[in-house]
């Protein structure tokens, strides 16, 4: 045996194994569900690995969600990371749906006696990262080759390679929280799954900016030219976005040409009013519905976009992310903490139930709000919902309830 090698053994696949670490729960990928079921648990004394396969700053860089609902900002309190948030994230009683250039506010407040916090998932990730490191839990990355064993028998186990050497992590749970891209939610047996899918057939092109907002509260424009919205990060940052068509690419879209654009559909008072600058990130993002059922396959439970994805039309795929882990985590809890299975038994069905009524709020938002195709007769029922919803408050309270969040 090579001199340095520690716990040197042969796995199935007969590779020697440099490193072998255990841990209660091993969590594939360090986004904000990863690091939420970590830090919960952490809180908790149950002891998990978060493995990553990109840099802390990579994950860091990209720019994605901007809202969270009430249920996520107390998993967040009660996962001690919400001190930032408070001080720095805006609370939102409302948003602006705006259609031709006629907008109507929908007062969540007055309708339904809420509201949502605008705070980057950016920032949620930073905070989240912060703990861990101050609590010294272990989060591992740059992994790479990540591999899922025995997630289906007694001893699960997690396999990866770092600088070169082979790694393996015993553990008693696996935690799939590596996104729609990750290996975990492909570990299953396909047999096993049932997948439902729906792609949209245009996309969304972002510019973050260092611009003050001309617009308080979030507004989503649809317009003959397609939709926008106008979002925020502070009161000096703008994330802004409109409707393109899938085969566009970012590239093709000047600074000058998306705010040209972004003024065209949002409004003409807003455009009026508007400064712009130049991006700090640009990218175009797909646009579809996914949900893999059930979210658990033995020892091997999957949270967040592993599981499912929505279109950012609803705000709700972060959210989703935390409801999941909350269940995730009490599930986990009752299992350590009290010895029962139940809370494991039932955290697919009960994480579902919330994932379709997202899916369902999500594809109603985009399809209600993007132009499709010239199709006459979709285009004249798009027009009727849309002046039902500007004309019934049961239809304002509908989609408030909606978007502030179901209860969890
Ligand atoms: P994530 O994808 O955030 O994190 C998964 C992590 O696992 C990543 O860090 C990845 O590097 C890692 N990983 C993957 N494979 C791995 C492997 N084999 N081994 C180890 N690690 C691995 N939601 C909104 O609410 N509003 C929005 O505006 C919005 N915009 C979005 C724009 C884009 C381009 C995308 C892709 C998503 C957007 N979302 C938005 C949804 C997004 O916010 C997700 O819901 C959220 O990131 C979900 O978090 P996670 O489940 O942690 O997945
Ligand atoms: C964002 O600020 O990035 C954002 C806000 C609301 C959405 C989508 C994206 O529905």
């Amino acid at each position: 045996m090579r001199q340095g090698m520690l716990h040197v053994r042969r796995t199935s696949s007969e590779t020697l194994v440099a490193k072998r670490l255990r841990t209660q729960v091993a969590i594939v990928g360090a986004g904000p569900a990863g690091l939420l079921l970590g830090q919960l648990l952490h809180r908790e004394g149950i002891d998990a690995i978060v493995l990553e396969r990109r840099t802390p700053e990579y994950v860091l860089g990209r720019i994605r969600a901007g809202v969270l609902e009430q249920g996520t900002v107390r998993v967040l309190e009660h996962a001690g990371v919400a001190g930032r948030l408070h001080r720095e994230g805006s609370i939102h009683r409302g948003i602006e749906i705006g259609i031709d250039g006629r907008r109507r506010r929908i007062d969540f407040e007055a309708l339904v006696g809420g509201s949502v916090v605008v705070y980057g998932q950016t920032e949620v990730t930073r905070d989240l990262m912060d703990a861990r490191a101050a609590c010294g839990a272990r989060s591992i990355y740059e992994v790479e080759d990540v591999r899922l064993h025995d997630i289906a028998g007694r001893t699960p186990r997690v396999s990866y390679r770092q600088h070169g050497e082979a790694c393996e992590i015993e553990c008693d749970f696996i935690a799939g929280c590596d996104g729609y891209h990750g290996v975990s939610r492909r570990s299953i047996p396909p047999e096993a799954l049932q997948v439902y899918e729906r792609i949209y057939p245009f996309g969304w092109l972002g510019v973050l900016a260092d611009v003050p907002p001309a617009w308080e509260e979030l507004i989503y424009a649809s317009s003959p030219r397609g939709f926008a919205l106008a979002s925020m990060r502070s009161a000096t940052r703008v994330r802004c976005y409109v409707q393109c068509s899938l085969e566009d690419r970012v590239e093709q879209w000047s600074d000058e040409r998306f705010w040209d654009e972004f003024k065209r559909r949002i409004g003409e008072d807003v455009a009026a009013r508007m400064s712009v600058g130049p991006s700090i990130e640009k990218s175009i993002a797909p646009l579809r519905s996914f949900v893999a059922e059930p979210m658990r396959y033995g020892k091997l439970f999957l949270a967040g976009d592993a599981a499912h994805i929505v279109p950012p039309t609803g705000a709700k795929g972060l959210n989703l992310a935390a409801s999941d882990v909350w269940y995730l985590y009490e599930a986990l809890r009752e299992f350590y903490v009290e010895g029962s299975d139940r809370g494991l038994d039932g955290y697919s069905a009960r994480a579902l139930r919330r994932v379709w009524s997202a899916v369902r709020f999500s594809w109603w938002m985009t399809t209600q709000l993007h132009r499709f195709s010239d199709e006459a007769f979709n285009e004249r029922i798009r027009a009727a919902e849309l002046e039902y919803l500007f004309g019934s408050r049961a239809a304002q309270c509908a989609l408030a309830e909606n978007y502030i969040g179901l209860p969890l």
